[in-house]
């Protein structure tokens, strides 16, 4: 199936809800769910896509593909990985008794970004004590503009309800910042107004699915759990995404001499000279050259 295949037929009629290799969990808009296959190699589907699907003996084959609005996305020079598709926003979770990879956390804001997704950071376990100090550490990301909230999911995580609803949010964070038990509450507190219950059905039969999503009852809302992830590699964003994606740094940016500077040892490069005069922060500098270094290894190998 190629991808004009895919667009081109009848309407999507489901959305994808757990993806495995070539397999899929279908969630139908008839209400029924069903487990499907996607024959051919040209596309690989990702939880939040919009697929329409031809039932066959008691299974699906997914025969179409609705465009998307957005793909988060990871990659380096060898390998790339499908986070999820037609995202609103990314919810990155951070916690007092994990320690944070700060870069790692950037990252997730840049591909935030570059898909032109809201960014909220989620400062969990709020209960625990030491948390005021930890989350000083996150002003400078509240100074970009960045929402951050706070919230302990295993109390009560009913005060990030207003922020997951109507957003097709993916929630992201290394392993034990609590993002499984965030969902669980969030879908409890929904489960218990409605009666839904989704994660049964999946928890048992997909343990080795990389991602799920669950549908909020209220309206379109939907999360997707990603796996912990130790790597967030962009290389597959061109350079000017990356540089439109500094919130911080674009303006400046737009003012070097060369309009390819990599902000490194280029000659009226707005970006050093800013740094120099302490008017940016040299971590935001530093990333941005990172990143610029990464898509350089990929598309010119020299
Ligand atoms: N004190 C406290 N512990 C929490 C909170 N949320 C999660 N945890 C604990 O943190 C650990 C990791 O949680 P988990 O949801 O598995 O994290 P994940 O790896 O990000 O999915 C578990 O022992 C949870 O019980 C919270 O709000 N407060
Ligand atoms: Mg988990
Ligand atoms: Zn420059």
């Amino acid at each position: 199936m190629s991808r004009a295949d895919a667009t081109r037929r009848g309407a999507p009629n489901g959305l994808v809800v757990a993806a495995h290799r070539r397999h899929y969990v279908v969630d139908l808009d008839d209400g029924s769910t069903i487990e499907c296959v996607l024959k051919g190699r040209a596309i690989t589907l990702a939880c939040g896509d919009r697929v329409e699907v031809a039932r066959a003996h008691g299974t699906g084959v997914i025969v179409g593909l609705a465009p998307r609005t957005s793909l988060l996305y990871r990659s380096d020079a060898f390998n790339e990985k499908r986070v999820a598709a037609n995202v609103t926003q990314v919810l990155a979770l951070v916690a007092p008794d994990v320690p944070v990879d700060e870069h790692l956390l950037n990252r997730w804001i840049i591909a935030a970004e570059t898909e032109r997704c809201r960014f909220v950071l989620v400062v969990n376990k709020s209960d625990l004590p030491g948390v005021e100090r930890f989350a000083q550490r996150f002003a400078p990301y509240a100074a970009l503009g960045y929402p951050v909230a706070h919230i302990s999911a295993k109390r009560d995580a009913t005060p990030l309800l207003p922020w997951v609803r109507g957003q097709h949010s993916v929630i992201i964070g290394q392993s034990g910042m609590g993002k499984s038990t965030l969902i669980n509450a969030l879908l409890q507190s929904h489960r218990a107004r409605t009666g839904e219950l989704s994660q049964a059905l999946r928890s048992g039969r997909h343990t080795t699915t990389s991602a799920t999503l669950y549908r909020l009852p209220d309206g379109d809302g939907w999360l997707v759990d990603s796996p912990g992830m130790k790597v967030f590699g962009l290389a597959h964003c061109t350079r000017e995404a990356i540089t439109e994606a500094f919130v911080d740094l674009r303006d400046i940016a737009s003012q070097c001499r060369f309009r390819d500077c990599r902000h490194d040892r280029e000659p009226d490069c707005a970006v050093t000279a800013a740094a120099a005069e302490g008017r940016v922060a040299p971590q935001r500098v530093a990333l941005l050259r990172a990143l610029l270094s990464e898509t350089r290894k990929v598309w010119d190998p020299s």
